[in-house]
Order: structure tokens, then C-alpha cells, then sequence
């Protein structure tokens, strides 16, 4: 690098400096934050010059003076620079080959890259503007030709910043669109899943909103909706997340709050909007909201199962009437309208003990992650209850908060009770089938826990209840004709089905022969649970079918008994 070369130029370009006019300043070229310059030269005293130049227009600069370091300070978060000024030949590189980098480097905004250097033939300048630069600077640098092409570099950006914030913001309310929302959300979702904290999501929608619509017209609707986002938007904290998440519905996430505190927050909310006057034209209106309340739960998956469990919530509180908040705790012991009794004579009765599959394998909170890990894998099990020394139920644990930690080097150190999870979605046994059903068939989530006096008695699934229809409720005589075991097809095939099912009784029954004479003691008791859970299910499986088909079950369960004894 000809260091020299620049040393010559240095007289011109203080003289050029003292030559500059005062610049105006205008709505799209003025810096309106301290947008940070990274001026990137091998030259001291074109650092300090252009350094010297940009800092008294109001710009912050960082200084490089080899293409690793440039690198490294564009990577670091910290400093979002807006712009990059560099040379064209670096100690370590060239400024080409540094331009193509750092437009891979991912950052939230477009940064603006001038090339300054002596090489300003047509040839060069193609070169570093197909190499992604947006302008280019010939030395000796001109001062005002240098705040003259950063005001231009500016002005892009602060477009760039006006479109999206009008991609970001909802255009009548001005609150967050959903997009945006979803992306906040998504960040504070990993966060309070990783340290363990509270979080909760309020969904809410207007009531009758229609009705403002048709009786004072669509102008006075929105009216009403900005207003209701100014409320909304002045009732919560800086660190919560909120959106109107659609035409009349808004949204929020409360990070850090538990669902009781959020509870008192929605209740805050309502009684604001309900005391809320919306002075229209010909009219003043008041509106009253309806709101669901959920908190993140075992079972869910990611973010999407948290607003549709506090969307149903919401669903609910509207055919509770309205102007209310209901809770997910609340969702769970709902029952819709039966009006026809029709649910009632598909279930009969029957209680979530009738389907649920009962627990057999429970691990222990100080089991550690390789064992338990190692347990799921030789009995096949996904996820299995955690119970303390009293056999009270403390968490649930299953293949994904394994898999969650599994690239830590120490999983033989690491206590299941530091991954369960806590939050369990659990019924009494003695409660109504449709009561889960109505739940499991209302969210993404596929199982809950059966509990008695605190302790883990089964598990019930959408398979659970879904086995539970196809062996008992589908095959009563008074269920109608097409779904009775009329046609012999259908019944050659329970039959087969009944067989397979008795087999792998039997095989397993023999692999559970074989282990218990070939492990070591030591190896039992995780063994033995696996095991008989499995065999458990096919013997509920068995039973089942038994139960619901007469003579052509016992028929069977004969057979597969005989298998068994195989
Ligand atoms: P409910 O209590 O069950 O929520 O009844 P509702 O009338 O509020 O709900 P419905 O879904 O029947 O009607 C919602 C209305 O909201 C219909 C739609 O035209 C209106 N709406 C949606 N977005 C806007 C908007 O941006 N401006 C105006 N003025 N109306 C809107
Ligand atoms: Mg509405």
C-alpha cells in the first residue's frame, strides 16, 4: 500500500476544506440521529481528515484501517453503521473484495458504501459499483464533495426508513401491524422460554363493531378504532409488545407477567375502553371490548399456540355474553351450548378415566439427562411425567427438552429439573370426556395430564380420545348404521387389526423375558417400566375392542391370549 501517495494530496485538501460553504439543511439529507460513518483507510490523516469532515456535519465515526478490522466492527451489533467510506487498496485486501463482504454481513438497514480513491477511471468506477458501492469519491477528497454524496447516500436512507416504518405501522391506528409484532414477539418468546419467565397474551375485539359501521358509517368506525388504539396503546408498558392484529382486533404481550397479573391488566383495559366517549361527528358512542388471556403452557409449541389458545379465550368470553375477559383456566372447564343433546348422547357420560392411557414410567427431577435420555430411546417413550419423592407430580419432560440441551457437553451433570417444564395442562379423572375433548379439538395441543390429589394418573391424547370413539362410541347399535360393524369387510379387518395388536403383546412380552434374564439388576427397573408402559397400551388397546364388539372380541382376545402364551 503506497502510503505516500496520499501524504501529497494532504495540502489540497485542507485548502479545499476552508472552502466550503455552509450547507442547508433540509427534511430528507439532514443526519436527523447520530447515524454512524465506518471510514475505512490504511492513511492516518485521511482518517482523521474525513473523520474531521463527517463529525462536524453531526455524523459518528469508527475508523479502520484494514479490511479484518472493518469486518470485524461491521459484525458487531452495536454499531449498525449506516455508512461505510473506504479506500480502494488496503494493507490486507482490497476495497472490492471488502464491499462484497460486508453487503453479507446482516444488518436491520441499508448501509450506504462510498468508494474513495485516486483509481477514478470509468473502468474502476464500474467496477466498485458492480461490486455493491453506491458512490464513488475521487482523491484528494473534496470536503463538500464529500458531505455533498453522504447528504445523497442520506437521503436513501431516510427513505429507506420512512417506507418502513409505513410497512411497520398500521396506517389508520399507527399502532404496530401483526407482521412486525410477530417478528418482536418471536425474540421475547425465545427469551422467556430460556430464562424461565412469565408471559402472557392478551387478545381483545370490540363488540358490535359492525353496528358503529352501519348506524354512524365507515368514517365514524374508524374513528372508534383510533381511539381504542390511543387507549391501548397509553395502557401499557414500554416493554410490552402490542399490534391490531386485524380489522378490530388487537393484540398484546406482556412480558415478565403472570397470567393473574395480566388478568388485572385486561380488567384495567376494559373498564377504560367501556368508559371511553368517542366523540363522532353527529354523535358521541361508547364500545365495550371482549378479551382472552392465555400464558405460555407446556404443550405449546411456539408463539402461534399461545395467541390461538388466548384467540378461543376470546371466542368464549363473546358467547359468555361480552365485555368480560376469560382466562384460559376458564376455557379448560367450559362446555359449549349442547343445545340438541347431541354431544351428550355421543358421550354418554363417560369421564376422562374411560379414555386416557394410565402412567406407568415417571422419572424423577434429579434423574439426569443422559439417563432419562437414554430411557426414552430403549423403550421408545416421548415424553414421560416428572414426580418428586412423595410421587406428587412436579413437571413433564419429553424428547424436545432433551434435545434442547443435548449439544451441552455434560449431560450426565445436567438435572432433569433444570428442563421439565413446569406449566402442565392437567384434569381431574373423574371429569367430563367432553370437557377434553372440547379442548383438545379448540387448540394445537395434542395431550394433557390425568391428576388425583396432585399425583399423575394418565395421559390423555387426541389418539387417546380418538381410540376411545372408534372402540366405543362409533360402535354402539344407536349410533346410525354407517358407522356400525355391519359390513364383514370392515370386520375381517378389526379382526386383523386385533391379531396384530395381540402379537406384538406377545413379542413384547418375550423381549421383556429376555432382558430381565440378560441385564444386570441395575438395568430393571427403568427397563421393566418401559416396557410393561408399552405393553399397558395394547392391552388397554385390546380390552377396548373386547368391550364394544360382543362375542367377535372374545373371540379374539382368545386368540390373543394364546399369543401371548406363544
Ligand atoms: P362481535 O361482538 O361478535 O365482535 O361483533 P362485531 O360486529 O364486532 O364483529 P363482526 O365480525 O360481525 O364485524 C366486524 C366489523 O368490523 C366488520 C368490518 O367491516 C369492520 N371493520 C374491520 N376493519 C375495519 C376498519 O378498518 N374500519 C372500519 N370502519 N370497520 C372495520
Ligand atoms: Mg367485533
Amino acid at each position: 500500500m503506497d502510503d505516500l501517495r496520499f501524504r501529497g494530496v494532504w495540502k489540497s485538501l485542507v485548502v479545499k476544506s476552508t472552502e466550503l460553504s455552509t450547507p442547508t439543511v433540509q427534511q430528507f439529507d439532514s443526519c436527523p440521529i447520530r447515524s454512524r460513518v465506518l471510514v475505512v483507510d490504511d492513511d492516518k490523516l485521511i482518517r482523521t481528515l474525513i473523520s474531521e469532515f463527517l463529525t462536524r456535519e453531526g455524523y459518528e465515526v469508527v475508523t479502520a484501517d484494514n479490511c479484518l478490522q472493518a469486518l470485524d466492527l461491521l459484525e458487531d451489533p452495536k454499531h449498525e453503521f449506516k455508512f461505510m467510506v473506504t479506500d480502494w487498496e488496503l494493507p490486507d485486501g482490497n476495497g472490492i473484495d471488502l464491499i462484497r463482504h460486508a453487503r453479507h454481513v446482516v444488518q436491520s438497514h441499508y448501509m450506504y458504501i462510498v468508494m474513495a480513491t485516486s483509481h477514478g477511471d470509468r473502468e474502476n468506477l464500474t467496477r466498485a459499483l458492480n461490486s455493491g458501492a453506491d458512490d464513488f469519491l475521487t482523491k484528494p477528497i473534496d470536503r463538500s464533495e464529500l458531505i455533498a454524496r453522504i447528504r445523497a447516500g442520506q437521503r436513501i436512507l431516510n427513505l429507506e426508513t420512512r417506507l418502513t416504518q409505513l410497512a411497520n405501522t398500521d396506517v389508520l391506528t399507527g399502532l404496530p401491524t401483526r407482521r412486525v409484532f410477530e417478528e418482536l414477539v418471536a425474540k421475547e418468546w425465545s427469551r422467556a422460554q430460556r430464562y424461565r419467565l412469565p408471559l402472557s397474551c392478551v387478545i381483545f375485539d370490540i363488540d358490535f363493531f359492525k353496528r358503529i359501521n352501519d348506524i354512524h358509517g365507515h368514517a365514524a368506525g374508524d374513528q372508534v378504532l383510533r381511539e381504542i388504539a390511543r387507549v391501548f396503546a397509553s395502557s401499557v408498558r414500554k416493554s410490552d409488545i402490542i399490534c391490531r392484529y386485524g380489522g378490530e382486533e388487537f393484540c398484546a404481550i406482556l412480558p415478565e407477567t403472570s397470567s393473574a397479573q395480566a388478568y388485572i391488566w385486561a380488567d384495567n383495559i376494559r373498564k377504560r375502553i367501556a368508559a371511553t366517549e368517542v366523540i363522532l361527528d353527529a354523535a358521541v358512542v361508547n364500545v365495550t371490548i371482549s378479551l382472552g388471556l392465555a400464558e405460555p403452557l407446556s404443550e405449546m409449541e411456539d408463539l402461534s399456540d399461545l395467541i390461538e389458545v388466548a384467540d378461543h379465550c376470546l371466542l368464549e368470553a363473546k358467547s359468555k355474553g361480552r365485555n368480560q375477559i376469560v382466562a384460559f383456566n376458564e376455557l379448560r372447564e367450559s362446555v359449549c351450548n349442547d343445545p340438541s343433546g347431541h354431544l351428550e348422547s355421543i358421550f354418554q357420560g363417560a369421564i376422562a378415566a374411560d379414555a386416557m392411557t394410565p402412567v406407568v414410567s415417571t422419572v424423577t427431577p434429579q434423574s439426569s439427562v443422559f439417563d432419562i435420555s437414554q430411557f426414552f430411546l430403549d423403550y421408545r417413550i416421548p415424553s414421560a411425567p416428572v414426580v418428586d419423592d412423595e410421587g406428587t407430580l412436579v413437571g413433564i419432560v419429553s424428547e424436545k427438552d432433551l434435545m434442547s440441551v443435548a449439544v451441552r457437553s455434560n449431560p450426565h451433570e445436567i438435572e432433569i429439573s433444570e428442563v421439565m417444564r413446569r406449566n402442565l395442562i392437567c384434569y381431574p379423572p373423574s371429569i367430563s370426556l367432553r370437557v377434553v375433548w372440547e379442548f383438545l379439538n379448540r387448540v394445537s395441543i395434542r395431550t394433557v395430564l390425568i391428576t388425583e390429589n396432585g399425583k399423575a394418573v394418565g395421559v390423555l391424547s387426541r389418539q387417546s380420545i380418538l381410540r376411545w370413539f372408534a372402540n366405543t362410541a362409533w360402535k354402539r347399535k344407536d349410533h346410525g348404521n354407517s358407522l356400525a360393524f355391519q359390513d364383514e369387510q370392515e370386520q375381517r379387518l378389526a379382526m386383523r387389526r386385533l391379531e396384530q395388536a395381540a402379537k406384538i403383546l406377545a413379542e413384547t412380552s418375550r423381549q421383556l423375558t429376555y432382558d430381565v434374564e440378560t441385564r444386570t439388576p441395575d438395568e430393571h427397573g427403568a427397563m421393566v417400566i418401559g416396557t410393561v408402559s408399552k405393553m399397558q397400551d395394547l392391552m388397554v388397546e385390546l380390552l377396548a375392542s373386547v368391550g364394544g364388539n360382543g362375542g367377535n372380541g372374545a373371540m379374539h382376545l382368545h386368540s390373543a391370549i394364546e399369543s401371548l402364551g406363544e
